[in-house]
């Protein structure tokens, strides 16, 4: 293992050495946008949008995000941040993506007229940036960032804390750089992203991470494509829920205790589950000894199988939220115990995964970090 100190040289004399350098950087140049309580802001990111053929990875969710955009944000006033990845440039051309996708540009300029709309770029659209002809080009930027009274929201797609990682001196990132130059490219794996390799994506977390608690800002990313809410740990809030439970027993009637009894052996079940997997949660161990500074969320992608995830900002809140096609298995059970809402008659549904006041989480934030 390779210290930081030895990484970053002449940086690391000074009393207060910058250990991401670049995520700085990022952080000082980004676009500045005012919020308060009032502000309601959905936040995408990692559509992928392609040609509409078999490899469009957009072309199973494109009914679902149109119809949650026209029926639902546009109507109740949410302004929209795009977060990057939402061209797939890798593998088709801006002219077959627009030829079949190009409705959709007038749909996120519409909610201008709400508050804003921004779209960063990520590394499979940052292209983009040369195409004098972009219909999104006024709003296009690298990261944007949220002041929330005196506290500071960052949106970023993610894919430079993997710049910096290629910087640093570690032998890993010399292997890949050195894979990606000279054994990739030649025999044509082109799509050499990030997104499903699980000690990829853990290391730009982990930086990222990093970043945000040493800047006291809760960043707000996408490209990894899992959906990042850390707050309350989900074990800490099973807890609490069981001895929420057990204080409220005694008071209770006689149904009302076996609906009790019933509801704690699920969530004792629940927790065990949770113990069992603590590892794998990566981001709670390690130098912050398992308490969670929620500086990190991920709005996750649109590219799973008929259900995305994002995130919206409203009220106050910051809420992680997944929508899916009614008719179908949902993947993913809420931390929160919020029953779904269907949109209309659509057959298209919304449940909050979880969701914490933007307070409590900048508290949390300047507490523990
Ligand atoms: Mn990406």
């Amino acid at each position: 293992m390779i210290s930081p100190e030895i990484c970053f040289g002449a940086d690391a004399l000074s009393s207060h050495p910058k250990k991401h350098p670049h995520l700085d950087q990022l952080l000082e140049t980004a676009m500045p946008v005012r919020l308060d309580s009032s502000s309601k802001v959905l936040i995408l990111s990692d559509l992928h949008m392609g040609n509409g053929g078999r490899l469009d990875e957009f072309r199973h969710n494109s009914g679902l995000v149109k119809t949650m955009l026209e029926r639902f944000y546009l109507p109740e006033q949410y302004s929209l941040v795009l977060n990057g990845d939402i061209e797939e440039l890798f593998k088709f051309s801006f002219e077959s993506i627009h030829s079949r996708w190009g409705d959709f540009y007038d749909l996120f300029a519409a909610f201008r007229n709400n508050g804003f709309f921004w779209k960063t770029y990520g590394n499979h659209d940052a292209a983009l940036l040369d195409n004098k002809g972009y219909p999104l080009a006024s709003s296009l930027v690298e990261s944007l960032k949220f002041q929330y009274g005196n506290d500071t929201l960052l949106l970023f797609h993610g894919h430079q804390a993997a710049l910096f990682l290629w910087q640093t001196c570690s032998l890993l990132s010399r292997a890949i750089i050195f894979f990606l130059r000279y054994i990739a490219k030649p025999t044509g794996i082109k799509n050499f992203s990030v997104a499903y390799n699980n000690r990829r994506r853990f290391a730009i977390e982990k930086a990222i991470y990093e970043f945000s608690n040493q800047s006291r800002v809760v960043s707000i990313i996408g490209h990894t494509h899992r959906p990042l809410f850390e707050s309350l740990s989900k074990g800490d809030y099973l807890n609490y829920r069981i001895e929420d439970l057990c204080r409220g027993y005694s008071a209770a009637d006689e149904e009302e205790r076996s609906a009790i009894e019933l509801k704690i052996v699920e969530l004792k079940r629940e927790l065990n589950e949770c113990y069992r997997k603590g590892k794998a949660i990566g981001l709670r161990s390690g130098i912050y000894n398992n308490i969670t500074i929620p500086s990190v969320f991920n709005s996750g992608c649109t590219i799973g199988k008929r259900s995305i995830t994002a995130l919206e900002i409203e009220g106050g809140m910051i809420r992680l939220v997944y929508w899916y096609n009614g008719r179908q298995d949902r993947n993913y059970i809420s931390e929160r115990d919020n029953s779904p809402m269907e949109l209309e008659s659509t057959g298209y549904s919304r449940i909050v995964l979880n969701e914490d006041s933007l307070d409590y989480v900048f508290s949390r934030l300047r507490l523990l970090a």
